[in-house]
């Protein structure tokens, strides 16, 4: 078999996702997953302008060889434009393996090493009140696990609590939008976010929080300690990703599990926290790390560390991306957590999914391949539209990671 043609989808049902396609002679065609947030048409031009002509002609059953052809081979290495690129066009190929060979992804992978997997929901709210509500939603559904985001006393513009429900997009139209961020009210508003959860929903529920790069590692510490109590499954990003050595400091106050990795490309940006155990649980994404080929490599690694897997899996990465970790967290062994929130509606008129939720998991269909259809016809009724993350500012104006 021989790739013929390689183009990507740009469309927007409900948000932006950028599509790869690979067409093969023998009429075959593998998608994967290029979007990246806000900078989307980056991808597709690396794709389309400098990656769709290496892949004609060449045989798509030699994964390894084209991935590491593109690596090496542009010599410009890593970062999230490029290892989403190469994300895509790996997740296409073993979705045209999966094809061709008429079996699931995840046979491929080692085979099924679990029933389902277990995801989380996303519960937030404009106050602590609703947000323990919107968990409670989440867990009379069957979830087992939930992350919880609020806006909190004097915190009135926190991360995650944004448009949508049973998900949360924060990419808005037109120009970034600007939050206020300062330590003091979220510090202290948390615990009391969690120690109510807690006596609202009891001990059976799996909790999470995303903290989103924005601490010092002493606040991290801190609120690390200040949530023992609570027993979180996860604490997510306490500090910001390319502070890797601060780690050490928040763990060695803290025995709160801590996340990390939505915001890695490869391997070499999680080696030292998994190597030294300064996580718990690994969070690469699949699209953005270099496709399911690299995130293997991952997985294997941080198992040898006692590091878990919790795949990325917002709503700004498409249907595509989501079924790629499904049948990445079946196969893989030290699987912890994958993240779910639901595409919005107009999405399922763009991409037809097999993968289904049931009793706090999702489970891959044993359709070839993926699993998943683009129906390029329909994505050309949902144009691109421009959109960007918000910034965050503290109260006197600095600019802060958002
Ligand atoms: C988040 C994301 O899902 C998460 O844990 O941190 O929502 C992140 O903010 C977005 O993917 C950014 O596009
Ligand atoms: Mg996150």
């Amino acid at each position: 078999m021989r790739i013929t043609n390689a183009w990507t989808v740009v469309c927007s049902p409900g948000r932006n996702f950028v599509t790869l396609v690979i067409e093969t002679d023998a009429g075959l065609r593998g998608v994967g997953d290029a979007t990246l947030n806000g900078r989307e048409l980056a991808v597709a031009s690396y794709l389309d302008d400098h990656v769709a002509a290496l892949l004609i002609g060449r045989d798509p059953a030699d994964i390894e060889d084209i991935w590491h052809g593109l690596y090496k081979g542009a010599y410009w290495r890593r970062g999230p434009v490029t290892m989403t690129a190469i994300g895509a066009v790996d997740v296409a190929l073993w979705d045209l393996k999966g094809k061709a060979l008429e079996t699931p992804v995840y046979n491929l992978l080692g085979g099924r090493a679990r029933r389902g997997v277990t995801v989380y929901g996303h519960a937030n709210g404009a106050t602590i009140d609703e947000a323990v509500e919107a968990a409670r939603g989440y867990v009379d559904m069957g979830y087992r696990a939930v992350r919880i985001q609020s806006g909190l006393p004097g915190l009135e513009q926190p991360y995650g609590v944004g448009r949508g429900e049973l998900y949360y997009e924060p990419a808005e139209r037109g120009h970034p939008v600007e939050e206020v961020f300062e330590p003091g009210p979220y510090l202290r508003g948390v615990p009391r976010l969690f120690e109510r959860a807690r006596a609202e929903l009891g001990w059976e529920v799996d909790l999470l929080h995303d903290a989103h790069h924005r601490l010092t590692p002493l606040e991290a510490a801190q609120l690390g300690k200040s949530l023992e109590p609570y027993r979180l499954l996860w604490l997510e990003d306490p500090v910001a990703a390319e502070a890797q050595e601060s780690l050490r400091l928040v763990r060695n106050h803290t025995v709160t599990p801590i996340a990390i990795g939505e915001v890695f490309n490869t391997i070499f940006d999680t080696h030292q926290l998994i190597a030294e155990q300064l996580i718990d649980y690994i969070r690469t994404t699949v699209a953005h790390s270099g496709g399911l080929t690299h995130l293997v490599r991952v997985a294997h690694f941080a198992e040898v560390f006692h590091v878990r897997t919790g795949c990325h899996g917002p709503t700004d990465l498409s249907p595509v991306n989501l079924a790629a970790s499904l049948h990445f967290q079946t196969a893989v062994h030290n699987f912890g957590l994958q993240e779910y929130m639901r595409h919005p509606d107009e999405a399922a008129e763009v991409f037809d999914v097999g993968y289904w939720f049931d009793d706090g998991m999702l489970h891959v269909s044993d359709r070839p391949g993926l699993g998943v259809e683009l129906n390029e016809e329909r994505a050309a009724d949902f144009p691109y539209q421009p959109a960007y993350l918000p910034v965050a500012r503290r109260r006197d104006g600095t600019v802060h990671s958002w």
